[in-house]
């Protein structure tokens, strides 16, 4: 099938897939630009290539440039990670029709979930719950619109088909707002997404973020591995994730994720997947589903003991899952803290030169990172530059591995979230576990970060 995979991505998501694949014994080519000739991944492949400058949109994003450098190479397959062109429908076909495998779903699947109005027509097909709401893309005509917010009841959002992940969308609590708030967010739509359309949901006031994680090979097998609670956010960046979510019934997990395998397998799904959901007062409601890996899909591995990425390679590689439904087991608990190089409070991006960086250890302790001491953070991409992770039995030894494990590690010369997620570990809140999404910008409000002396 292949046996070279080019990296089209950077960081720790880079470095990770390249460890996959070397455990797979497949070659590795590295794409970096300008900026990152220095990062671990570039080092430890069997092969590199400059693909442009720092800027992501002359590099990371410019897709005829990396298949040129796969063509080049002799690379089998692409891996595009996260973020960058993993969701791009026209990367992926452009991959496919120059005779090399995506690894991901087809470009008909992620074309199909990237519009949200045709991703959610298709859960409801399929039998996964949504947010109640318009059927389908909302009419141009006004008076229809108000229709529709009347029938659903106030408040309700307004959100962009080609929007996701927090963009382009509007809460709506009065009649009397309804008609500019469509016409503002139809045009940021038209603008940002180049594509105008809209749908309307109930606005739920106060849900959690759980989603579930699925595989499906080409073979029409598709499993789901349990949850993973994302609630702990920030302007919707995720700040800590874990699994399983603490709080919901089993039964109520169980038919939400046979229900997203299902249609999986309803709407021929290959590859990782995931699929989001709002979670309030016991029932879970779908709102989009993500068509690559994850940041936070070690989270799953921990409690699953599978491979999420080898996985991939072997469901791109045409293997079947060499495990069923029945084979899935979740055993205790994992936490994820996000290391961002940021300010901890301001959320201020802080690239520059690390002195020093020594990483945690010790059971049930795992580090995601391409850092090393001396390493310059470029200011030119996302500042994740960690990710910690701790599994124990209960969750109450989960927290207490990662604050041993936060206490451990050294991350010198940058500002970084680190004072944040050891400040969090303490939180009542938090311990108690099965906060919602608002908690987290609740405490900020409070004053909860920098303490009376620091804070200005
Ligand atoms: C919602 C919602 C409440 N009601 N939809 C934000 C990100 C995007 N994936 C969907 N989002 C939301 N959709 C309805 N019908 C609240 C949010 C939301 C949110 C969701 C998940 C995680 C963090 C969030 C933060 C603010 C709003």
């Amino acid at each position: 099938m292949f046996d070279s995979v080019l990296i089209a991505n950077r960081g720790e998501i880079a470095l990770r897939i390249l460890r996959a694949c070397r455990s797979l014994g497949l070659r590795t080519i590295a794409v970096y630009s300008q900026a990152d000739a220095n990062l671990r991944h570039v080092a430890l492949s069997d092969e590199s290539l400059c693909v442009g400058p720092a800027s992501a949109g002359r590099s990371y994003l410019n897709q005829e440039e990396i298949i040129n450098a796969a063509r080049l190479t002799g690379a089998g397959a692409i891996h595009p990670g996260y973020g960058f062109l993993s969701e791009r429908a026209s990367f992926a076909q452009a991959v496919e029709e120059a005779g090399l495998v995506f690894i991901g779903p087809e470009s008909r699947a992620i074309r199909l979930m990237g519009d949200k109005v045709s991703a959610k027509r298709a859960m409801i097909e399929a039998g996964v719950p949504c947010v109640p709401g318009s059927s389908g893309e909302l009419p141009y005509d006004i008076e229809a619109v108000s229709e529709i917010a009347l029938d659903i009841g106030y408040p309700v959002i307004v959100k962009a088909a080609g929007g996701g992940g927090g963009r382009g969308m509007r809460i709506v609590r009065h009649e009397r707002e309804l008609a500019q708030a469509v016409a503002m967010t139809r045009e940021e739509a038209g603008r940002a997404f180049g594509n105008p359309s809209l749908y309307m949901e109930k606005f739920l006031e106060n849900p959690r973020h759980v989603e579930i994680q699925v595989l499906a090979d080409t073979q029409g097998n598709a499993v789901w591995l349990g949850e993973r609670d994302c609630s702990m956010q920030r302007r919707h960046q995720k700040v800590i994730e874990e699994s399983p979510a603490p709080g919901i019934d089993r039964e109520v997990i169980v038919e939400i994720g046979e229900r997203c395998a299902a249609a999986c397998r309803h709407i021929g799904y290959r590859g990782a997947g995931t699929f989001e959901f709002l979670y309030e007062d016991g029932r879970f409601y779908f709102i989009e589903m993500n068509t690559r890996i994850q940041v936070e899909h070690p989270v799953t591995e921990l409690v699953t003991g599978i491979d999420l990425v080898a996985e991939q390679l072997r469901i791109a590689r045409g293997e079947p899952l060499s495990f069923r439904q029945k084979d899935v087991q979740v055993r205790g608990h994992a936490i994820e803290c996000r290391i961002n190089a940021e300010h901890p409070w301001t959320f201020t991006p802080a690239p520059g030169k690390v002195n020093q960086w020594i990483a945690p250890g010790g059971p049930g302790v795992r580090v995601e990172s391409h850092l090393y001491s001396g390493y310059v953070i470029p200011p030119h991409y996302d500042s994740l530059v960690a990710k910690l992770l701790t599994h124990a039995p209960s969750r109450e030894e989960a927290i207490a591995r990662m604050r041993v494990a936060l206490g451990e590690t050294v991350l010198d010369g940058v500002d970084c979230t680190i004072p944040l997620h050891r400040k969090l570990m303490d939180d009542p809140a938090f311990k108690l576990g099965g906060s919602n999404i608002h908690h987290l910008e609740s405490l900020f409000e409070q004053g909860f970060g920098p303490n009376e002396e620091s804070r200005v």
